[in-house]
This record gives C-alpha cells, structure tokens and sequence, in this order.
C-alpha cells in the first residue's frame, strides 16, 4: 500500500489554513494552530495515531479560537477523507479507552461515510490556558463530518480537565490508527454493501 497523504489549503476571511496529513506516517508532528494547548492536543493526536501532520493556521484568535478550531476541524476532516480514499483493504472500525492519570477516555469510531457525532465530555472548567474547553466538541463535529466517520466520545470520569481532553485526543489518535490500518484479509471495501 503506497502511503495514504493529502494536501488541504484553506482560506476563508477567518483563517488561512495550510494542513498536509500522511495517515501511513510515524506520528511527526509540525501545528502552529495559533492556540498553544491546541496544538499540544493535535501532536498528541498525531503522535498516538502514528500519522504525520503538518499544519500552519493563521486564524482571527484575537476575537477568539472559535474559527480557528472548528475550521482546522474541517481542513483535517477533509484532509482524512481524501487521503483514505477508496478505502480498501482497511479495518474501519478503532475503539480505544485512553486513561490520563485519574481521567479515562472512550472514542469509538467508523470509517462509514456516515457523519455523526456523540459527544459525552461531561463538565469541565471553561479554558485550558488559552482554550475554550467547549471548543473541543466544535472540534470533533467538524473532523467528524468533514472526514465522513461516524464518532462517538466519551469522557467515563476524571477530574482534571486538561487530563481529561488529553485523553480524548490520544484516544482519537489510537482509535483512528486501529481503523485506518490495512487489514491482509480484507478483500476490497470492508463493507457487505460494496461501498463506504
Ligand atoms: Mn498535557
């Protein structure tokens, strides 16, 4: 299998997004999203899902991270989209519970082209040094959709915020590499319909 990239530039009067995703890497990450605990959270995502990830974003966060976040989400949804491709021989489904000291984290996920998020983060303080904490599930959604998977996340219990979306992003980062792998045994598009 020759490696899974893709190129994603966009701009809009918000942001300035430059994203190149390599799903077939060894988690080397290079984010500059303009938020300092965002990009901590996407270099773990990179580095748990063993893809490499280079991403510039030059956003309006003087108003605040909203757009930078959720448009990031879609540049990377769409970067995952189309560097799976005809999805072949893959193994679809990655289920993984990540815990972080006292906070444990589920995401369960499908490669389905089905878009759907269920987002149980529970209660957390409001920013992560310069995050908005809700930010998070602005996040999932417009991967989620953007990339056509069906994603379900929960945080089960913890009780530091920052312990609890760090978990939520390697899970993320476990769960997509166990869905993306390529599977010997899979002859053609893992599903009995003929298509994702
Ligand atoms: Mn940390």
């Amino acid at each position: 299998m020759s490696m899974r990239t893709a190129t994603v530039e966009r701009k809009t009067a918000e942001t300035n997004i430059k994203l190149i995703l390599n799903l077939d890497g060894n988690g080397h990450g290079v984010i500059d999203s303009g938020i300092g605990f965002f990009d901590h959270m996407l270099n773990l995502m990179t580095s748990h899902g063993l893809m490499d990830l280079t991403l510039a974003c030059d956003g309006d966060i003087d108003v605040d991270g909203h757009h930078s976040v959720e448009d990031i989400g879609i540049a990377l949804g769409d970067a995952f989209r189309k560097a799976i491709g005809d999805k072949k021989g893959i193994r679809r489904y990655g289920t993984f519970y990540l815990p972080m000291d006292e906070a444990l984290a589920f995401v369960s996920l499908d490669i389905s082209g089905r878009p759907y998020l269920v987002y149980e983060g529970g209660e957390m303080a409001p920013m992560i040094g310069g995050f908005d904490t809700e930010l998070t599930e602005e996040f999932l959604r417009a991967f989620a959709v953007h990339a056509g998977i069906t994603l379900h996340v929960r945080v089960l219990y913890g009780r530091n915020s920052h312990h609890k979306v760090e978990a939520i992003f390697k899970a993320l980062g476990h769960a997509l590499r166990i869905a993306v792998e390529d599977d010997p045994r899979v002859e053609g598009i893992p599903s009995t319909k003929g298509s994702l």
